[in-house]
């Protein structure tokens, strides 16, 4: 299963994992954009692809796309929690509220309602791999990064917690930390401001979405004794989270 499937990050591991024979649970709150994927992906691969259009700050939502899975789809072995977001890079005296009650309700409440929805399937099963997408925004606290960097401070927290908590249940954890990967990320932190955020990339190659979704295949492929707690992947051109080589 992954979370915000229908663009960038979510998307490639969407592709990736079909690439490997993964059957995929697709989740977005755009349905249009999941249904033209499952076409794209099922047209290409012998896998198949179920669409659940959700939003993750709605648990009740959640609780009942994930409660109603038929016996054929239930048993979900990787949890990618991807689903997340940006919204504005405003000093915190000027900051939008309505901005960081959303970054706060998709990044953290979203990625908890849905792990605490198919957790206790792994836990049944006694395996499972769930994948929190952190950012070096989660390391690091980067001028007017202020809520978002919040955001993703707490899914390192939160990962750290499931780790320890899902030990004994054979339940894999593993946070997956990318710098900047050009998707359409920046857009949404601009309010679609298609130049400001074109900005961002200009000068310096960064990650692109299949980047990430190569790490995140690869750490299910280790065996299952085998798990990578915490990984941290930069475009070269990228040092920390404020510091860039740019031509
Ligand atoms: P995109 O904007 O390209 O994709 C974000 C995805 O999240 C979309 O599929 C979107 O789907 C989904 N999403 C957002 N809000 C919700 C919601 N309320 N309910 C359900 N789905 C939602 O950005 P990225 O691919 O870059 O972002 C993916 C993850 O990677 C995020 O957690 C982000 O914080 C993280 N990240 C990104 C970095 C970057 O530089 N791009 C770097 C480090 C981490 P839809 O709108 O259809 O619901
Ligand atoms: C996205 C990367 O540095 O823009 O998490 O916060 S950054």
């Amino acid at each position: 299963m992954i979370t915000g499937a229908t663009s960038g990050i979510g998307r490639a591991c969407a592709m990736r994992f079909a690439s490997l024979g993964h059957k995929l649970i697709l989740t977005g709150r755009r349905v249009n954009r999941l249904e033209n994927l499952k076409k794209e992906i099922e047209n290409t691969h012998e896998v198949a692809v179920l669409v659940l259009d959700f939003d993750v700050r709605n648990n009740h939502d959640v609780r009942a796309a994930i409660d109603g899975l038929s016996e054929e789809w239930k048993e979900i072995d990787i949890l990618i929690n991807n689903a997340g977001l940006a919204l504005g890079l405003d000093p915190i005296e000027e900051g939008s509220l309505e901005d960081w009650e959303q970054m706060i309700d998709t990044n953290i409440k979203g990625l908890l309602y849905v792990t605490r929805a198919v957790a206790p399937g792994m836990k049944a099963r006694k395996t499972g791999h769930i994948i929190n997408i952190g950012s070096i925004a989660g390391r690091e606290v980067y001028p007017k990064g202020n809520v978002y960097c919040s955001t993703k401070h707490a899914v390192d927290a939160l990962s750290q917690g499931m780790r320890i908590d899902l030990l004994s249940h054979g339940i894999r954890v593993t946070q997956i930390s990318p710098g900047a990967v050009k998707t359409e990320f920046s857009k949404v932190r601009f309010h679609g401001d298609e130049e400001r955020a074109q900005n961002v990339y200009k000068g310096f190659k960064p990650l692109e979405g299949d980047d990430v979704a190569g790490v995140v295949a690869y750490v299910t492929t280790l065996p299952p004794h085998v798990n990578i707690n915490d990984l941290l992947i930069m475009p070269t051109a990228q040092a920390s989270a404020a510091i860039f080589h740019k031509e």
